[in-house]
């Protein structure tokens, strides 16, 4: 392997790809990014890493195999950190043909691109692999061994890039490898994840800013991480001393009713719980407002109810600490972020306060 460290990072501008570039940054990579071409041409995550002498940016697509052969070609990147997709698992079941040409065929054209540029034996790969693999699952807590039962269009393109990344593995020779992260979080997460929504909606409702939150199913259980901790994993996973797979969790697991309780109290208010199934309400118990409700807007057409992951792996063979950001620490950080923004109302503000009132009425999921 070469001295210098050249990392490209497809989907920077995301919740880990910011993250990540923080990261590397700091450990004295030169950091490379893929950004598309948007009509708001507003990166808020990587704002502050903009001009910085190591960070560069350069227009790719995932589904556009050219851009990225040429950008590998010339990055000559000694490891790539495959994070860009169509992430949203509902979205996936509108957009499935979309989802599966960049979360599974772009998979493809990354190992291609280093490939044809003849890098196989200098670049290592990292692929953002995920929970969803297991799906329906067919064991709790889930470990690398777990059979996979992939249970949306999301995690059946996710499935593809799983296999990829192990075949060309073991037919190349290549250093690739999955990270198999379970959720995780921050203050950086797209708005319409279930942890943001519901910090973003405690902080405005806290400031009489909204009336109502409408989540869909309330007892689906995710093992949530903090997304800081868990790109610190992608790194460790690519400095192993040969390529294999991880899973990526804190091992505890908590439902959706359990993360919105805890952001409301956080954020001033105390829930009760009333009722079952779609006319199930959280009410702010000092007034006896009805502060969340039940929308079938937001029930998927198959839902994936009990992620739990194992990480045992990555603590005995990484060295990683699963349970650095605690489950309570994660919800805190959150909604101390969102109380902040929403009362700041600055230019992003007013976007977010139109989303939210989307959000609220159930036009975006
Ligand atoms: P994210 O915030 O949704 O970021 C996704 C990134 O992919 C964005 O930079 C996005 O660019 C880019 N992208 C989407 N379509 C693209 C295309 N056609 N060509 C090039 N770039 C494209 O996701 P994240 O939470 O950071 O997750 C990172 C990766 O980990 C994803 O692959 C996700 O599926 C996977 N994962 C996430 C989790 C989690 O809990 N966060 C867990 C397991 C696995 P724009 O900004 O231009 O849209
Ligand atoms: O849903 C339920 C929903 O959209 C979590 C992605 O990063 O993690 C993420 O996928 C759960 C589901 O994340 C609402 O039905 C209830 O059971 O926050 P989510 P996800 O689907 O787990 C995995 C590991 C990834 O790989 C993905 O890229 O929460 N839920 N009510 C809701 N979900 C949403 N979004 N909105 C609701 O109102």
């Amino acid at each position: 392997m070469v001295d210098k460290k050249i990392a490209l990072i497809t989907g920077v501008t995301g919740q880990d790809g910011s993250y990540l570039s923080e990261f590397l940054l700091e450990k004295g990579y030169e950091v490379h990014g893929t950004i598309r071409r948007s009509s708001v041409d507003y990166r808020e995550r990587i704002a502050h890493l903009e001009g910085t002498p190591n960070f560069h940016l350069h227009y790719a697509d995932m589904g556009d195999s050219m851009s990225l052969v040429k950008l590998v070609g010339k990055v000559q990147p000694t490891e790539i950190y495959n994070l860009a997709a169509q992430s949203h698992v509902q979205v996936s079941f509108d957009a499935p043909e979309f989802t599966a040409d960049v979360d599974a065929v772009g998979v493809l054209r990354v190992l291609e691109a280093v490939r044809t540029n003849h890098l196989e034996k200098t670049c290592k790969i990292y692929q953002a692999s995920t929970s969803e693999l297991y799906g329906k699952v067919e064991e709790v807590p889930q470990n690398e061994n777990t059979p996979f039962h992939p249970y949306s269009p999301y995690a059946i393109a996710k499935l593809y890039g799983y296999w990829m990344i192990k075949e060309y593995r073991e037919a190349y020779g290549m250093f690739c490898c999955s990270g198999i992260l379970f959720n995780h979080e921050s203050e950086r997460r797209g708005e319409t994840f279930v942890t943001r929504k519901i910090t973003l909606a405690a902080a405005r409702i806290a400031q009489g800013k909204q009336d109502c939150l409408y989540l869909g199913n309330l007892d689906s259980l995710r093992d949530w991480g903090y997304a800081k901790d868990y790109v610190e994993c992608m790194w460790l996973i690519l400095q192993y001393d040969r390529p294999e797979d991880f899973v990526i969790a804190t091992g505890v697991q908590h439902t959706v009713r359990e993360f919105a309780t805890l952001a409301f109290q956080y954020a001033g208010i105390e829930l009760k719980w009333e009722g079952e199934g779609v006319d199930e309400r959280g009410i702010n118990v000092a007034n006896g407002k009805v502060v969340v409700a039940v929308s079938e807007d937001f029930y998927r057409p198959t839902d994936v109810v009990n992620l739990w992951g194992d990480p045992s792996k990555a603590k005995r063979e990484l060295g990683w600490n699963p349970q650095k950001t605690t489950f309570e620490e994660l919800v805190k950080i959150m909604v101390a972020s969102d109380m902040q923004k929403v009362a700041a109302d600055h230019v992003a503000g007013v976007m977010r306060t139109n989303l939210a009132e989307y959000l609220e009425k159930g036009v975006v999921k």
